[in-house]
C-alpha cells in the first residue's frame, strides 16, 4: 500500500517536516526495501486516515486521485545498512514485503520544526489529537509527553 505519512498526522498542512529512514541491513525489493513515487510530494495531501480502522476518511477531506502506478514513476531504493533516506512527508512510499527468512530492521524518525502548528481536526483519531490545541505550535516535544 502506498502512503503519504502526512495523511496520518494532526499537523497543519505545509508544516516543515521531514522523515528519515535508515535500514540497518541491506535492503532490496525482495526483503523490504522502500519504494518512492518520484515527485509525488507535489500532489495534494491524501485523505485523513482513521487510525483505528486504517480506512481513509473521504467525507472530510479534499479529494485526490488514488495512487496510480501507471502515472507515477516509482523507484525502489536498494540500500546498504546504515544508508539514510530523507524524504518529504507528502511523498507516496511503500515497503516491499520481506520474502526472506531474515529480519529486515530499519530505523525511522520524523523531524518537525518547532514552529509547525497542530491541526487535530485533520486526524481526530490520532493519539496526540486529544492533547493538542488547534493552531498551537508543536514546540519542543520531550520524551514522556510534555510539550514546551
Ligand atoms: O520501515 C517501513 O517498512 C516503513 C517506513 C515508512 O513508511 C516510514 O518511515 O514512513
Amino acid at each position: 500500500m502506498h502512503i503519504k505519512d502526512f495523511s496520518f498526522w494532526p499537523l497543519k498542512l505545509h508544516s516543515q517536516v521531514l522523515v528519515v529512514w535508515i535500514p540497518l541491513v541491506p535492503v532490496q525489493t525482495g526483503n523490504g526495501a522502500l519504494s518512492v513515487a518520484i515527485g509525488s510530494h507535489n500532489c495534494p495531501v491524501g485523505p485523513m486516515i482513521n487510525l483505528s480502522t486504517g480506512i481513509a476518511d473521504r467525507a472530510n477531506t479534499n479529494r485526490q486521485p488514488e495512487f496510480d502506478s501507471n502515472v507515477q514513476d516509482v523507484l525502489c531504493l536498494e540500500l546498504n545498512g546504515g544508508d539514510a533516506v530523507i524524504f518529504h512527508p507528502n511523498l507516496y512510499h511503500m515497503s516491499h514485503p520481506n520474502c526472506t527468512e531474515n529480519l529486515r530492521i530499519a530505523w525511522s524518525s520524523v523531524w518537525v520544526h518547532p514552529d509547525a502548528r497542530w491541526d487535530p481536526s485533520r486526524v481526530p483519531n490520532h493519539p496526540r489529537s486529544k492533547d493538542v490545541k488547534q493552531g498551537c505550535k508543536v514546540g519542543h516535544f520531550e520524551w514522556g509527553g510534555s510539550i514546551k
